[in-house]
Order: structure tokens, then C-alpha cells, then sequence
């Protein structure tokens, strides 16, 4: 750390100190951060509107695998990698684990695709049809297998299913036939397995979807048992939803099973995280430090980044999220809880209010320049991931080449 910033990095641990805050737990907290980057965020997407391809993109599941470790050289704290079934496929997966991990990664989440396929026009485990239901167990049942091979801990799904007219199909059926497909899931899940249940508002439904907010979801998961947990996309709510708040309750309910990071202006838009919005993921933040501080399922929360950057090169657009993750977790450490809790005893809102402000306010970089020095990893991750020509190496050995990408 150059004399400039280890100066500031004293000032700003005094002023911590005197908050009462202890600067060595909170660097500890962030030098234990573990956010998940996805394998479809380093390669070719788009809109309904088109793909624009972008040079040097990964295709091959060693090509994305080779971008996230790369991400986690810069960052310290993005060491696993979620999984997208069929658009990850290899013939080894005991061979892809060991090519993980000789990268520095384990694989983390494996979400399995029950949108893409032809089949799937009415639905899959809500799907009117029984043999469509079932085509769409047999994969989540292969997604399973997998899942026992990569060693991952939790089977993340999202679900495409839902109507787009009135009338289309009954909504209870429907409800009823997914309480029923998942129940089949859960059975298959081995004991040290977990099931993230993803909601969504609309898209690509566009009358009702079938796991539409948070407290279906959240139904579900009670009705299935422990082992399944809602996931928290932040786009796939409505304008102006409270998605703090949802945090808050799914974390006192123990049913919060972790996030899909990304930021949105308008719908699902799987924008950088952080970029529309940072007030709402360091509030998003808060909740999860008063429950670290309270009740730590911290280990339990599985932190992903989902999303899709359709004009900014993507291995930067992802280490510019792992970024913003990690910043709103330090500022959110910095709070100063005692004066907060002692502002809301007195119904003091304006001070309350100020302990979350002057935290959001505070430049953290010092504290992050210092955790990264103890990782071991640049000051600067977006500088060092320019300057290390990681893009352009890429860029040249991946042009040209006939790979097929494994798409469902
Ligand atoms: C889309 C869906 C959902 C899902 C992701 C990966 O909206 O967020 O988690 O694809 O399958 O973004
Ligand atoms: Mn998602
Ligand atoms: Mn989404």
C-alpha cells in the first residue's frame, strides 16, 4: 500500500476505533467474503432483441473457468464458479473439478435449464402435461449426479413456468403440480444438499408466473423442509419494491438461501450490480451484518453474482460487481450500531437515519486497499485486470476459433 493511502487507511481505522467498531474483525469479515461469479457472464449473450458478440468471449467451460479465475486473482474473494446445465457440459465432470480446482476455484451452484427446451412452451414442473413434468425431473435429476461429481452444495433453480393469458390454465392446478414436482426434487436431494428456490415477478411469463415473489417461494420452501431456501434475485422485482425488507424477513424466517447480484432500472435487466442502485444493496448489506452480528448464517448465504453484460467487455464488468459487492459489505460493517440502536430507543430518526448515511458516505477503498494487501491481490483490481493484458490475450487466442458453444 503506497504512504498516501496507508495514511489514509490509519485515519480512517482511528475513526473506526473510536466508533467502538473493531478494525481487525471487520477486515477478518472481508477477507473471508466469498461471492460466486456465473459461467454465463463470461460469455455470448443478449436481449430477445439480439446477441453482440464481443471478442475474446468464453465459450468452453475451460474458457469460462479460465475468466473466473482470473477475476478471483484480481479480487481474493470470488473462488467458486455456479454452473448452468446444458450450457455447461463435459463428458468428466470428475476431470472438470480437478481442472477447477487447479485454477483455484470449486464449482458452486448448478442450475439446471427448464426454459429453453421446445417442451417447455406451457411450463415444466407446473407444465399441464405429466410427461413434460417428467422430462423436467429427469434433468433436474441429472443435474443431481452432477452435483454429487463437482461436489456442489446447493441445486439452484429458476423456473420459466407460468401463463400469459387468463383463462390459459387453472392457477391452482398449476400450483398444486409444482408443489408436487418439487416435492419429487427434495426427496432426490441427497441430506448435504440444499434447494434454492428462485423467484421472479414476470419474464418470460407475462400474465402470471408460477413462483412470482417472494412469499410463494418462501411457501414453497416451508413446505418442502429445511434444506430448501429462497433465493434472492434483486431484478426480479417490481418498481419500488423493498427488497431490504424481504431480506430482513427471509433471514429472521432462517429460509434465506442467497442471491442472484445484479442491478436493474426498469425490470430484470441483469445490469452491473451496484451500477442504478448502490443505496439499496448497502441496505441490502445492513440486514445481512445484523444478522452476522446476531444470529451468522452467514455460511449458509450463498452470495452469486446473475448477470449478462451485453455492452461492457465482461471479465471487467464482472470484477467491477465483485467490487461493489464487497464495498457495500464494508460499508455496511461500518456502521455504528450502538448509536444506531440508541437513535431508535429514542425514536430519533433523523440521527438513526444518519448512522446508515455517514456509513453509505464513507470512503471504504483504504479498508479494501489494506484487505486486498493481506490477500494478496492488486489495490486496484480493475487497473491491474487493464494493465495485465488478460482482455487482449483472449481476445487473440480465442479469435477465430470453431468451438460450438454448448448451449441447451
Ligand atoms: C435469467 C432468469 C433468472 C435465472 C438466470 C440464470 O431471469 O435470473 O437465475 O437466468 O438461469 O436471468
Ligand atoms: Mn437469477
Ligand atoms: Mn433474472
Amino acid at each position: 500500500m503506497n504512504s498516501e493511502m496507508q495514511g489514509k487507511y490509519e485515519r480512517l481505522a482511528a475513526t473506526l476505533k473510536a466508533r467502538g467498531l473493531d478494525v481487525q474483525l471487520i477486515e477478518g469479515r472481508l477477507k473471508s467474503q466469498h461471492i460466486e461469479t456465473p459461467s454465463w457472464g463470461y460469455a455470448d449473450s443478449g436481449t430477445r432483441f439480439g446477441v453482440f458478440p464481443q471478442p475474446g468471449a468464453a465459450v468452453t467451460l475451460s474458457e469460462k473457468l479460465r475468466d473466473a479465475a482470473h477475476v478471483h486473482r484480481m479480487t481474493g474473494i470470488a473462488p467458486s464458479v455456479a454452473l448452468h446445465i446444458l450450457w455447461d457440459m463435459v463428458d468428466d465432470w470428475q476431470a472438470l473439478r480437478q481442472e477447477a480446482e487447479g485454477l483455484g476455484l470449486t464449482i458452486g451452484a448448478i442450475n439446471p435449464n427448464l426454459f429453453q427446451d421446445e417442451a417447455y412452451r406451457f411450463g415444466s414442473l407446473a407444465a399441464p402435461d405429466p410427461t413434460v413434468r417428467r422430462k423436467a425431473l429427469d434433468h433436474v435429476a441429472q443435474c443431481i449426479e452432477i452435483m454429487k461429481q463437482v461436489d456442489s452444495r446447493d441445486l439452484s433453480l429458476w423456473l420459466a413456468d407460468g401463463t400469459n393469458y387468463p383463462g390459459q390454465d387453472d392457477l391452482r392446478c398449476r400450483k398444486r403440480r409444482l408443489e408436487e414436482s418439487l416435492a419429487q426434487i427434495y426427496t432426490m436431494l441427497p441430506d448435504d444438499k440444499r434447494l434454492l428456490v428462485e423467484y421472479k415477478f414476470f419474464e418470460p411469463a407475462f400474465y402470471a408466473t408460477d413462483i412470482p415473489d417472494w412469499g410463494m417461494a418462501l411457501l414453497l420452501c416451508n413446505k418442502l423442509g429445511e434444506r430448501a431456501r429462497v433465493l434472492v434475485d434483486l431484478g426480479h422485482h417490481a418498481q419500488g419494491v423493498n427488497i431490504e425488507q424481504i431480506v430482513a424477513t427471509l433471514l429472521d424466517e432462517k429460509k434465506l438461501g442467497g442471491f442472484h447480484f445484479n442491478d436493474r432500472k426498469y425490470a430484470d435487466d441483469d445490469l452491473t450490480t451496484g451500477s442504478i442502485n448502490p443505496y439499496e444493496l448497502f441496505l441490502v448489506f445492513h440486514e445481512l451484518v445484523t444478522s452476522e452480528l446476531n444470529d451468522d448464517q452467514g455460511s449458509q448465504i450463498a452470495y452469486m453474482i446473475d448477470q449478462t453484460h451485453l455492452l461492457k467487455p465482461r471479465v471487467e464488468a464482472m470484477i467491477q460487481s465483485v467490487l461493489a459487492i464487497q464495498r457495500a459489505y464494508a460499508k455496511a460493517l461500518i456502521v455504528d450500531r450502538e448509536a444506531l440502536a440508541a437513535a431508535q430507543a429514542d425514536g430519533d430518526i433523523i440521527a438513526a437515519e444518519e448512522c446508515l448515511v455517514s456509513a453509505f458516505n464513507t470512503d471504504v477503498e483504504p479498508l479494501l486497499v489494506k484487505v486486498r494487501d493481506d490477500l494478496g491481490v492488486p489495490a486496484d483490481p480493475l487497473q491491474a485486470h487493464r494493465e495485465s493484458g488478460y482482455q487482449e490475450q483472449i481476445a487473440r487466442e480465442r479469435a477465430g476459433r470453431k468451438v460450438q458453444p454448448t448451449l441447451g
